[in-house]
């Protein structure tokens, strides 16, 4: 709409007796939205946001003495974008919750054709069972579901145990793509010793007969915290770069490309005292700090992050990271599929 023109108010009258008249057979002028159609970059509804694991923790502690992983399927507390609320989103297109799971409890096996990763975060003791192999969660292993995989929780530890949940629930949910199905018995059979996958995928070798096609999920399904710590430890020699600091994406190491077709996976190391020049993208992103601890300033507001912290920057939210001490981050984001739909810019600022 050209708002320097100004109209009589018959003119506004009878446009709006018009658009009344089309808008009762399901009809109403581009006219009036164009601009908000296409606005001339990103502006997301989502806003930036941090929150405290300290306070998250007790208060996913307290859902534990009020409803048991059995009855709700999967204890979570769903973090909401709050520019989104109602949502189940933290960003437009992302999921993320923390789930717990208390000592002697399971939590029973189902598949979807949503994609998930997991972030270990807090206690000992749990496994998650991916398609018959089960794997030992322990802090700062990221762990997958692929779509359609069965899957279920179990903790034979002494101690509650909580990790981040991240899927492209919303991403889905837009594309009217969703199915699942429980499994009938609450456990699925284990078929394969723990690390059978890790052995057969993860040590720069395939099995003979198996190809895997570009944007088919990994079959590796646990990236252990030790080997990406180790890694991320091991490069940060010379210079970090001025916008990422040490910054290395997962990868399927059969096809090269993203873990899951719909999330990009990534972790990072900011040695102390150094800050990032500021860097927007247009994938919104959830980070983790799984060490140490800093600031996040996003569009000039700063946001201090601790161990454990989650927080989120929303898509073009310019973003510089200072870290107070050496930091580890682990971040997700929608990027492969912006990317494989042509979408996705960046701006090194
Ligand atoms: C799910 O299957 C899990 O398996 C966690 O642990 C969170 C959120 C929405 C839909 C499915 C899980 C989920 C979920």
């Amino acid at each position: 709409m050209n708002h320097l023109a100004t109209h009589s108010a018959e003119t506004l009258a009878a446009r709006k007796a018009y658009y009344d008249r089309i808008g009762a057979d399901s009809m109403t002028p581009l006219w009036e939205v164009l601009g908000a159609l296409v606005p001339p970059e990103p502006r997301s509804p989502a806003v930036p946001h941090r929150w405290s694991y300290a306070d998250v923790r007790a208060q996913v502690m307290e859902a534990g003495t009020l409803i048991s992983a059995a009855e709700a399927e999967r204890r979570v507390l769903i973090l909401e974008n709050p520019g989104l609320r109602g949502q189940s989103c933290i960003t437009q297109s992302l999921y993320a919750g923390l789930q717990l799971i208390l000592p002697g409890e399971v939590a029973p096996a189902h598949r979807h054709t949503q994609s998930a990763l997991r972030l270990v975060l807090d206690g000992e003791g749990a496994y998650t069972a991916v398609n018959g192999e089960r794997v030992t969660m322990r802090r700062g292993d990221f762990i997958i579901t692929p779509a359609w995989t069965w899957h279920e929780h179990g903790n034979l530890g002494s101690e509650p145990v909580v990790w981040l949940d991240g899927l492209d629930i919303p991403l889905v949910r837009f594309l009217d793509a969703g199915f699942a199905e429980k499994a009938g018995e609450r456990s699925q059979g284990v078929e394969r010793p723990e690390g059978d996958a890790l052995a057969r995928y993860g040590n720069n070798m395939q099995p003979m007969d198996e190809e895997q096609r570009a944007g088919d999920p990994t079959r590796l399904f646990i990236y252990p915290f030790a080997q990406t710590r180790a890694a991320l430890l091991a490069i940060s020699h010379g210079m970090p770069d001025a916008h990422l600091g040490f910054k290395q994406r997962f990868v399927n190491p059969a096809t090269g490309g993203s873990p899951m077709p719909t999330m990009g996976t990534f972790a990072q190391r900011l040695p102390a005292g150094f800050s990032t020049r500021p860097y927007r993208c247009t994938d919104g992103t959830v980070h983790v700090c799984l060490e140490g601890g800093g600031e996040a300033e996003i569009n000039g507001q700063t946001h201090g992050f601790e161990e454990r912290d989650v927080f989120v920057v929303p898509s073009w939210h310019t973003l510089r990271l200072r870290a107070r001490a050496d930091s580890i981050l682990f971040s997700y984001s929608d990027r492969p599929v912006q990317k494989a739909l042509g979408l996705w810019r960046e701006e090194r600022l």
